[in-house]
């Protein structure tokens, strides 16, 4: 094969491919500590209330696609791979298969936007083990939280589903920025992510004018230690409390319509909303969105001129 291409590793979660997947996803998620009968079960009833699987595996390949489409229209010449974090092709068999491929420089981007030690470093940790073993150059993308063209596809996001408010209501409409939360402990490392998770909110708010928002935190794991709050559920009573009626979720921490966003969101928190009689909407999310994939070349293509 062609020895000048440049090999793309995109790193993303992963999913289950059927509920017969999901003990060993969670085992493996659990750092091989299989969860218990009743959290197993729970984990399958999430994965059931949103129709049996989550479309993350359809929708990372279909960005993945997309930006090898978008590269290749440019100089530049990429084979692009797709490693998971926590499903089939794990990122460690994707890079074995690169080096098979006679790839030998590699550049890494995990779609997600945010760096945490936690989240991106360990995607990237991951990654780096990996190709040093095959002995493969590696670089690797930390974070894209404020690259123009994502922020630009958010704006849009955010402006439509303000626009789904009764217009007397926008001015007052509170817009939640969410992420996926973290153990507590990473704020004593001096972690970004809080801080990043801010700068992306703030970008937004800024463009679109918006006067009420905040940051918030959801889906947080069930283990011992505290994760960042409070949980997007207790913000949620205690915006009631202030007095909020209208309330619009933006989960910037993620980039495609998964479980934390068809369950947690669209179920558990409607449900709350509903209770508390909040209007809740939220905004659509980028998945293949052509904004975000051009915005993700540019990263790539930025990384690769670093060289
Ligand atoms: O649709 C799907 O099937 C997959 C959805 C999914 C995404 C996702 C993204 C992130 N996670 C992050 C951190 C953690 C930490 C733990 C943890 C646990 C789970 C469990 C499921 C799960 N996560 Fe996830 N995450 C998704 C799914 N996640 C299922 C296990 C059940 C549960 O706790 O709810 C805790 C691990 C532990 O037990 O020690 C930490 C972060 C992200 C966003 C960045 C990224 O996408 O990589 C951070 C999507």
């Amino acid at each position: 094969m062609d020895k000048q291409k440049i090999g793309l590793l995109v790193m993303a979660y992963g999913t289950p491919s059927s509920l017969n997947e999901v003990e060993e996803y969670y085992t493996h998620i659990r750092r091989g500590n299989p969860p218990t009968p009743e959290k197993l079960q729970e984990l399958i009833d999430r994965y059931e209330a949103i129709g049996g699987v989550s479309p993350l595996n359809a929708i990372t390949k279909s960005q993945v696609e997309g930006l090898e489409r978008k590269l290749n229209e440019s100089t530049c010449s990429f084979q692009v791979y797709v490693g998971m974090k926590h499903a089939h092709p794990f990122i460690e068999e994707t890079v074995e298969q690169m080096a098979k491929d006679g790839i030998h420089q590699v550049i890494g981007i995990v779609l997600a936007p945010h760096y945490s030690i936690m989240s991106i470093g360990a995607y990237n940790k991951t990654a780096r083990e990996a190709a040093q073993a095959h002995g493969l150059e590696i670089s690797c993308v930390d974070s894209y939280h404020l690259e123009s063209l994502f922020v630009d596809a958010l704006v849009l996001r955010v402006e439509a589903a303000l626009a789904r408010f009764p217009k007397a209501e926008r001015k007052e409409t509170m817009v939640l920025f969410t992420a996926h939360s973290l153990p507590e402990k990473i704020v004593e490392m001096n972690d970004p992510y809080p801080r990043q998770l801010r700068e992306t909110a703030e970008a937004i708010a800024t463009r679109v004018g918006i006067s009420h928002w905040d940051n918030g935190w959801q889906s947080a794991g069930q283990t011992n230690v505290p994760w960042l709050g409070p949980d997007i559920l207790e913000k949620m009573t205690m915006l009631k409390a202030e007095g909020v009626k209208q309330l619009l979720i933006c989960p910037i921490g993620f980039v495609s319509d998964h479980l934390e966003v068809l369950y947690d969101i669209d179920i558990e928190c409607q449900k709350l909303a509903q209770e508390l009689d909040i209007h809740l909407e939220r905004t659509a999310s980028l998945n293949d969105d052509p904004l975000f994939i051009e915005a993700l070349a540019d990263v790539v293509l930025r990384k690769v001129n670093e060289h």
